[in-house]
């Protein structure tokens, strides 16, 4: 009876050490696997290419992601407003931060009206000398009224909210063609230079012309 109850306790431990052993090396199986499997798989047709719900292990296009920045970069250019009047809001808070004009780039066509909105307190609309056409008329908006301005002559306006210049709070407005956008552009250093928050700004909303 002992000699019996000996080898049922030896087998159990050699099954043990058995099993340790197997699970061990698979551990360290995975691990290498882990650490030496490509960043990501090429996907065949059909082969559920980046779609999660294709469940685990579904493959993901590296060209795809590769190929998105170039495009988001030509969406970043703003599109033609269509129609004779269009509505710049002024914020004490928007999409693109504190003390903003929304939209702050607009692109429209000759003649047409820009309605500055009054939605918050404390703003106004003033363009900016030497950043508008040669030409063109500046105008000054009065704190806490709506304006509006008509755009006769073609080119790149720039303008700003008095009381939060320093803030950045600019917007510009393309009418037809950017026939003044080179020396509106060199120009923007001097007008950058009383920024003290949100300093990218202007040169942010000039790429997007
Ligand atoms: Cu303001």
């Amino acid at each position: 009876m002992h000699y019996i109850m000996k080898i049922f306790t030896t087998t159990l431990i050699l099954l043990a050490c058995f099993t340790a052993l197997v699970s061990s090396s698979d551990m360290r199986e995975s691990a290498i696997e882990e650490r030496t499997k490509p960043m990501g798989s090429i996907c065949l047709k059909g082969d559920g290419c980046g779609i999660s719900s294709a469940g685990p292990g579904y493959k993901v296009n590296p060209l795809a992601s590769m190929m998105a920045t170039p495009s988001e970069t030509i969406s970043n250019k703003i599109a033609l407003s269509e129609g004779p009047e269009h509505e710049v809001k002024m914020l004490n808070s928007g999409a693109d931060g504190i003390m903003v004009f929304e939209p702050a780039v607009i692109k429209i066509s000759k003649g047409d009206t820009v309605n500055f909105r009054a939605v918050d307190m404390s703003h106004n609309s003033a363009s900016l000398e030497g950043m508008i056409p040669v030409g063109a008329e500046s105008w000054n908006g009065a704190l806490s009224q709506d304006i509006s301005i008509t755009f006769t002559e073609e080119g790149v306006y720039v303008y700003q909210c008095t009381p939060h210049a320093m803030m950045a709070m600019v917007g510009v407005i393309q009418v037809g063609e950017a026939v003044n956008l080179d020396s509106v552009k060199s120009q923007a250093s001097q007008t950058k230079s009383v920024f003290i928050s949100n300093t990218d700004r202007l040169d942010d909303y000039l790429s997007r012309l």
